[in-house]
């Protein structure tokens, strides 16, 4: 008998030590990484809800499967700090999210337990497919095992791939990890066909019988005939998942390791396209998140005993004064409609879902749903508002121009974590969304530099004939005060801040107040451009005239972005202006502190004036405050 007095965790330093464990260790293994994961991550933040819920899945698939040979392909991967933690980086979780420290997503560069980097949803299918269809080429037998959320399964690219493989002659298990949430409730038909499946007496029956069934008959050939006559003959669950070619088999309970052990084991010896449905609940083990799951799925530091926080409602970040904003546009609006693809909450929504339920729609992570469901809507008249994130809104973008801008459609963009995201890191950094938007025709694409200039500037996409953008970081601006009128600006007009000398900055949105601290050192003029497209090119026209030096600072990629934009008007009009672009550099931006990856690309304010100094001479900056020292320390970021 395993003696459950001695820790196991501590020794669990690679899968294969997991596979050393008896079976009848791995419940009390289950007890202590969960404990481990609340305490990981009450210290360092993160997601945790999810991963709670996949405790007894993760080990029963390091401990069936020969991984890393065996591919596990996590969707998202916020749900996999378990396997993070059993695949030899326990020791490194006090450094997740951090700089230089583990990802809080999927990385193939991190371990090579993680066979396929993640972060975006519902990519799971596709690239475990993908494995499997080589390992046959090759002629190697190893396993794919893709694990998908019932949320991650609301997105068109997980039927894509069931689709493409149910037509291959491949082998790959799907496990469908069903806990009824996406971050926040699971919405939509898939939602309510998986709810039928787990509902009342088939599920009840279900598994008191698969129970019985995967302990007395080892042998799944026979288990999976009995399984399917058992099932077909009474309510044919799964049979959407049958239609497309798989082998549907559950639901069983993802928290009962025997039942897990059993089952995997099983599918490990069959061939062919398998879909496994397990059972979960998100935040098991630590009662608040139980609870509140969707408020546990991603969190700050928190002291466990007390749990985390309510999200303040007040706090005036960018997300909340679009918020207050849809609802107040909403009141006066009657043809607003808000929609999100499954970020309610994130994206600053839940005032609206409240108070206009009629006009709020969670389509479900369906980021090219959204879009072309808004432009139907515009056909007909609606003023459809998307809520996105700038980096899903990369899943868009044909429906973007092809379905809402070719046609000119009244669409507003409320483009949020625009720019680089702290923690979160490359995979949710929303850097590329200025240059790929401001070659779309039709579009025009602001980018405020505080909390009232985006109210405004959300009126005036609003009042926009057309398809309109405003993107706008995550979190706090300066914290001007916001006006309670819906007042919108003139389109494509910039405006002067601060008048200077010899150089101008032409800064856009959140560099603003960076911009205007390095400034303050060298006398310099600064523009608040507000409007990446249309471009102020009288302004730029004139700044070029009255300064020998243009520098541009924007929160976005060099490649293409708005100081490309600048430069386009400057070579046209044949300007010999010395042109200094700021910008996030050609290389994705790892994981870290907002306030350090903005000095890691030199868009802080003394990232800014160094930059400056650096190119240019003592004549140009003659004021005697220019002489300041490269890489002094200001306090704006
Ligand atoms: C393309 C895309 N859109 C939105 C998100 C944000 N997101 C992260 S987790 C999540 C919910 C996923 O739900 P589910 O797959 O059921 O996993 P669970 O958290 O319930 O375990 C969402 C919407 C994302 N990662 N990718």
């Amino acid at each position: 008998m395993p003696n459950s007095t001695q820790p196991l965790l501590n020794r669990i330093n690679s899968p294969a030590d997991l596979r050393s464990l008896e079976d009848a260790e791995l419940t009390q293994l289950a007890a202590e990484l969960r404990e481990f994961l609340i305490e990981s991550v009450s210290s360092t933040g993160g997601h945790l809800s999810a991963g709670l819920g996949t405790v007894e899945l993760t080990i029963a698939l390091h401990k069936v499967f020969n991984t890393p040979e065996d591919r596990l392909v996590w969707d998202i991967g916020h749900q996999a700090y378990p396997h993070k933690i059993l695949t030899g980086r326990r020791d490194a979780m006090h450094s997740l999210r951090r700089q230089d420290g583990l990802s809080g997503f999927l990385s193939r560069t991190e371990s090579e337990y993680d066979s396929f980097g993640a972060g975006h949803s519902s990519t799971s299918v596709s690239a475990a497919l993908g494995m499997s269809v080589a390992a046959a080429i090759e002629g190697k037998e190893r396993k794919s095992v893709a694990i998908i959320g019932d949320g991650a399964m609301t997105a068109g690219m997980a039927y894509e791939a069931l689709n493409n493989a149910g037509d291959a002659d491949s082998d790959l298990l799907v496990i469908l990890n069903d806990n009824k949430m996406s971050i926040s409730g699971n919405r939509g038909a898939m939602h309510n066909y998986l709810a039928r499946i787990l509902s009342g007496r088939f599920y009840t029956g279900v598994r008191k019988h698969s129970k019985s069934i995967l302990t007395r008959s080892p042998r799944l050939s026979r288990y999976v005939r009995r399984w399917e006559e058992h099932m077909k003959g009474m309510f044919l669950p799964g049979t959407l998942f049958e239609e497309l070619g798989f082998n549907y088999i559950g639901p069983i309970d993802g928290h009962d390791i025997p039942v897990l052990l059993t089952t995997l084991r099983n599918l490990r010896n069959l061939k062919g396209r398998l879909f496994l449905h397990i059972v979960t609940q998100k935040g098991k083990g630590y009662r608040p998140a139980e609870q509140d799951p969707c408020n546990y799925h991603g969190v700050t530091p928190f002291n466990r005993a007390v749990g985390v926080q309510k999200k303040s409602t007040y706090s005036q970040t960018y997300t909340q004064i679009f918020g207050d904003w849809l609802c107040d546009t909403a009141a006066v609006d009657e043809k607003l409609a808000g929609i999100t693809p499954a970020m309610c909450e994130g994206s600053g929504l839940t005032g609206l879902a409240e108070k206009f339920p009629q006009r709020y729609f969670d389509v479900g992570i369906a980021e090219q749903h959204a879009l072309t469901f808004a432009a139907g809507m515009a056909c007909e008249g609606m003023k459809p508002v998307v809520a996105i994130y700038s980096t899903f809104l990369q899943r868009a973008y044909d429906q973007l121009i092809h379905d809402i801008a070719l046609q000119n459609l009244d669409v507003t963009f409320a483009i949020d974590r625009a720019g680089l995201v702290g923690a979160d890191g490359a995979t949710h950094a929303g850097v590329f969304d200025l240059s790929f938007l401001r070659c779309i025709p039709n579009m025009i694409v602001m980018a405020p530099a505080d909390e009232n200039e985006c109210r405004r500037m959300l009126t005036t996409a609003y009042q926009y004939a057309g398809p309109a953008a405003v993107r706008y970081p995550r979190g706090t601006g300066p914290g001007v005060e916001v006006a309670t009128a819906l007042d919108p600006l003139p389109v494509g007009r910039a405006e002067i801040c601060r008048h200077g000398r010899q150089v101008a900055i032409l800064a856009f949105g959140s560099r603003l107040a960076a911009a205007l601290a390095a400034a303050e050192e060298i006398d310099a003029t600064v523009v608040n451009m507000r409007f990446v497209k249309p471009l102020d090119t009288d302004m730029i026209t004139t700044m070029a005239s009255e300064h020998r030096v243009i520098v541009t600072v924007e929160e976005n990629v060099l490649q293409g972005g708005a100081g490309s934009a600048v430069n386009e008007v400057l070579l046209q009009q044949a300007a010999d202006n010395r042109i200094i672009n700021l910008a996030i550099p050609d290389t994705f931006i790892n994981h870290g502190g907002h306030a350090q990856q903005l000095a890691e690309c030199g868009l802080d304010a003394a990232g800014i004036l160094s930059a400056i100094t650096d190119a240019c001479d003592d004549n140009i900056l003659s004021s005697p405050a220019a002489k300041t020292p490269p890489g002094k320390q200001l306090k704006i970021h």
